[in-house]
């Protein structure tokens, strides 16, 4: 049994998406962010960078936050959505959404959706960054039905934050290839379950 702590944000999302993918028996642990649940002493010890997602594998006993490490984790413990030939290409993708994708489209999230017009210098360089890595995937999805060939949780730590495209002020329609994955990967029954396991429901986008 797995003990998730999670939250409904794409971060947290990206975990629950892929143990029902795996259909693992897991425990949900709401850690409600906009309550600073994360910050009580518990949970600093499962997760001392202080953010969600975390688990607590009980079989183990090992304790693993950040969402790339925990993807990882899952995808070798069960190997299942990581294609052992493209290991280091799955190691690759995954570390460019961790280090690029998601920070970049948090801080789109931050100035163009909660903050629009405080900075417009904050505003114009996260809406560019936002252009350049839809840019980055559309290419990556001519003729490719997944971004490595597979379904692989380089398609489950992206698309959680593609759903976010409004707050991004992405113009969607520019970006066809992105728009037939993402709608390919919004059908799967497991994507649809693990989108809402906490927080207040909300509904896929495009779908
Ligand atoms: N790199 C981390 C980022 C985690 C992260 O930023 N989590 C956010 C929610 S998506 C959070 O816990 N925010 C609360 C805070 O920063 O105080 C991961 O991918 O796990």
């Amino acid at each position: 049994m797995i003990d998730l702590y999670t939250w409904s944000t794409p971060n947290g999302r990206k975990i629950s998406i892929l143990l029902e993918e795996l259909e693992v028996s897991y425990k949900v642990i709401p850690v409600d962010i906009n309550k600073d649940e994360h910050k009580k002493d518990y949970y600093k010890k499962i997760a001392p960078s202080i953010k969600i997602p975390a688990i607590v594998d009980n079989e183990t006993g090992l304790k693993i936050f950040e969402s790339g490490s925990i993807l990882f984790y899952l995808a070798k413990k069960y190997r299942k959505f990581i294609n052992k030939k493209k290991e280091w290409e799955t190691h690759s993708w995954l570390m460019y959404q961790m280090s690029e994708i998601g920070p970049m489209l948090g801080q789109a999230h931050h100035f163009l959706y909660y903050n629009p017009g405080k900075s417009k210098y904050a505003d114009d360089r996260f809406k560019k960054r936002a252009i350049n890595i839809y840019s980055i995937i559309e290419k990556k999805l001519q003729n490719n039905k997944y971004l490595l060939d597979e379904y692989s949780i380089v398609d489950i730590a992206i698309w959680p934050w593609i759903a976010r495209y409004e707050r991004q002020k992405i113009e969607i329609d520019k970006f066809p290839n992105i728009i037939q994955w993402f709608k390919r990967i919004a059908q799967r029954p497991a994507v649809q379950k693990g989108y809402n396991v906490v927080g207040k429901k909300e509904s896929i986008p495009l779908s």
